[in-house]
């Protein structure tokens, strides 16, 4: 393997497959077809999800770009049924009190399409929960050592988990219960660790009905110079 010396590091000669520009429009498109095709789905059914699945995931969201390589990041996976239904008790306490008085009038309104509620069935129900927490700093040598670009480094892991759940044919919907400090306490983190988003995943209900969404065009989420 070629490598060479930077700063004193070595650096490792990396492939790249060598598309044709057709064949790159191709799988660009492809890829887009079926990215398309995932919807935030809360009808989560029991059907068992293996472990090893599970660290697909896993793995495939910590492949994530991050600041200075820090992978500031905690994937906590829970199968457990007490711990899930703790979480559910916990959660819906908290989501109770916000969709009865937290959240503002506006905010209800725009959540009415989607149907959301305080009730969280799929916290007990999806084989697995997956809980992100991010690492605002590192312990090293008895020391707080701050990460970088932890919200945007965590932000896309999670973009990359949600990609792969789809690809692996699961759905997951990404629930913010605010605040959130209970799954701290409840999964017994360190406190270099926030929890930032949590993801029930397994596979779909038999019949399973979401918002009838659409998403904006080319021309409304880009601008192009040319
Ligand atoms: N966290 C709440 C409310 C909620 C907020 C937004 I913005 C959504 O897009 C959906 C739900 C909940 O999980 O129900």
């Amino acid at each position: 393997m070629k490598t060479k010396q930077i700063n004193g590091f070595t650096h490792v000669e990396h492939s790249i497959p060598n598309f044709t520009l057709e064949e790159s429009e191709e799988r660009a498109q492809e890829f887009y077809r079926q990215l398309d095709q995932r919807r935030t789905v809360r009808e989560i059914s029991d059907r068992p999800v293996s472990e090893k699945l599970i660290q697909n995931l896993i793995m495939t969201a910590s492949t994530a770009p991050s600041g200075a390589h820090k992978q500031p990041w905690t994937f906590c996976a829970v199968s457990n049924p007490e711990l899930k239904t703790q979480i559910r008790e916990a959660a819906e306490k908290e989501e109770y009190d916000s969709y009865h008085g937290r959240m503002t009038d506006r905010w209800l309104k725009d959540l009415a399409p989607i149907g959301t509620d305080w009730h969280k069935p799929f916290l007990e129900k999806a084989p697995w929960l997956i809980i992100v927490f991010k690492k605002a700093y590192d312990i090293i040598d008895g020391e707080k050592v701050n990460n970088y670009y932890v919200n945007e480094s965590v932000g896309i892991a999670c973009g990359m988990l949600i990609t792969a759940i789809h690809n692996a044919g699961l759905v997951t919907l990404t629930h913010t219960p605010s605040p959130m400090n209970f799954l701290s306490k409840l999964l017994e983190r360190p406190g270099n660790e926030r929890p930032f988003l949590l993801l029930p995943v397994g596979y779909p209900e038999q019949e399973v009905y979401v918002p009838d969404l659409e998403r904006k065009p080319l021309s409304e989420v880009s601008k192009f110079y040319k």
